[in-house]
């Protein structure tokens, strides 16, 4: 009941709120609506959404198919065939129940049946389509919930930043397992190279491959390498195989794809969007001294397009990606390991100590390595630890 009135407050305060929100005359770089594809299911939800509209009121004329590119401390920027406009939750949407679902919230992505009320600036959104997929992290602990922080992405682009300290190959892992889990593809960037040496370059790549496989496509880029430093770096991905710089990203994300950053903060994301787009059109913040790590600069998760290229969403920086209820995209990542453990002696085998362990019978083998099944491990413990946890009234 708290809750629900400290809702009615927010909401409120809206207008105050969304006078702070940027013009959306000064948005630049979205994608046009041409480059945004829905999927003959969601084109069909779209025109039974449209049915159910009109039967609760609103005019035929009145409402649009849009998208939403961007998201603004929650307020969304919805793109459809002739504008852009801000939009707010129609009354249907949030009386009907939904308000308390998870998906009841917008994310960037997202294919909506808006409403344009003639005369009116604002939108209302009626309806989100349903998603063909959707990037979610756990948040919170056991009463926690699932926030999805974009809808519709093919790729996730798991950026980790390079320099002395070994990047955490358990941390793209983790990032990994949640992208297949959800259903996108996963690549990783590495950014600032030009922090790392030749020897550290090799040695990370090298990890990393190991963890994720050969198959995993990986990129090297720099934004502050130039002139000699620059060809060094250049040099060392040659050698080391892999691609380079902002081409290498940009054949990651095709026209017609729509991929998504993750990483914490201060691994460079806006900054090699900034890249990409050829322009400052992105707000970066310096990263601290003392830990290396960012100040949560990028607030708004905003969808940007490249030129040439496909759509990738910004999203501010994250702290942490719990493993809870991944199964699938464990096994995804780790097939092999996986398909192993179904062979165990026992259903709840932690792949340590037991006997019957087929998994640690695959590495006597040399089926994987100790670094691959590690890694395997502790992301299957967290999970089961998750799950033991989990209040019985939370819904994955
Ligand atoms: N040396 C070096 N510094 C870089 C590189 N790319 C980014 N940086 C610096 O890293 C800092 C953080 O970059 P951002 O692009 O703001 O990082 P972010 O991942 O968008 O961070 P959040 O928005 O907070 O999530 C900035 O000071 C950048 O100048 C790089 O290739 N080399
Ligand atoms: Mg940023």
């Amino acid at each position: 009941m708290a809750r629900r009135t400290q809702k009615r407050r927010r909401g409120g305060e809206k207008n105050l709120d969304q006078a702070a929100l940027p013009a959306l005359s000064a948005l630049t770089e979205l994608p046009s609506f041409e480059e945004l594809a829905p999927s003959e299911r969601q084109l069909d939800a779209y025109r039974e959404a449209c049915a159910r509209a009109v039967s609760s009121g609103a005019g035929a004329s009145e409402l649009v198919l849009g998208c939403v590119v961007r998201l603004d401390r929650g307020f969304p920027a919805v793109l459809c065939e002739d504008s852009t406009f801000r939009a707010e939750f129609s009354a249907r949407l949030t009386k009907g129940g939904l308000a308390g679902r998870a998906d009841a919230r917008v994310a960037v992505g997202d294919w909506v049946c808006a409403r344009r009320p003639h005369g009116h600036d604002m939108g209302l959104i009626e309806e989100i389509v349903p998603r063909e997929s959707d990037i979610a992290r756990w948040r919170g602990g056991a009463r926690g919930e699932r926030q999805t922080l974009a809808a519709n992405v093919d790729v996730v682009l798991v950026v980790q930043q390079l320099g002395e300290r070994a990047v955490s190959c358990e941390r793209i892992a983790r990032s990994a397992v949640i992208a297949r889990d959800c259903g996108a593809g996963v690549a990783v960037v590495l950014t600032k190279a030009d922090r790392a040496s030749d020897d550290v370059l090799a040695r990370d790549v090298a990890a990393i491959r190991e963890i994720l496989g050969e198959a995993c496509p990986l990129a090297l880029t720099s934004s502050a390498a130039t002139g000699a430093e620059e060809e060094r770096v250049r040099a060392c991905a040659e050698r080391l195989g892999v691609p380079w710089g902002t081409d290498a990203v940009r054949a990651l994300v095709p026209a017609g794809v729509v991929a998504i950053v993750l990483g914490e903060s201060g691994a460079g994301k806006s900054t090699l969007l900034n890249a990409l787009l050829g322009r400052e059109a992105l707000e970066t913040g310096e990263v601290r001294a003392s830990d290396d790590t960012g100040r949560h600069t990028t607030v708004a998760r905003r969808m940007v397009s490249l030129p040439g290229a496909g759509i990738i969403v910004d999203e501010p920086g994250l702290r942490s990606l719990p493993i809870v209820g991944h199964e699938r995209g464990l096994a995804k990542v780790f097939p092999d390991v996986a398909e192993a453990a179904r062979g165990c002696r026992f259903r709840d085998c932690t792949h340590t100590h037991e006997p019957g362990c087929e998994v640690r019978a695959g590495l006597a083998r040399g089926d994987y390595s100790e670094e691959r099944l590690a890694c395997y491990v502790a992301l299957a413990n967290e999970m089961r630890e998750s799950a033991s946890q989990l209040d019985p009234d939370v819904v994955l």
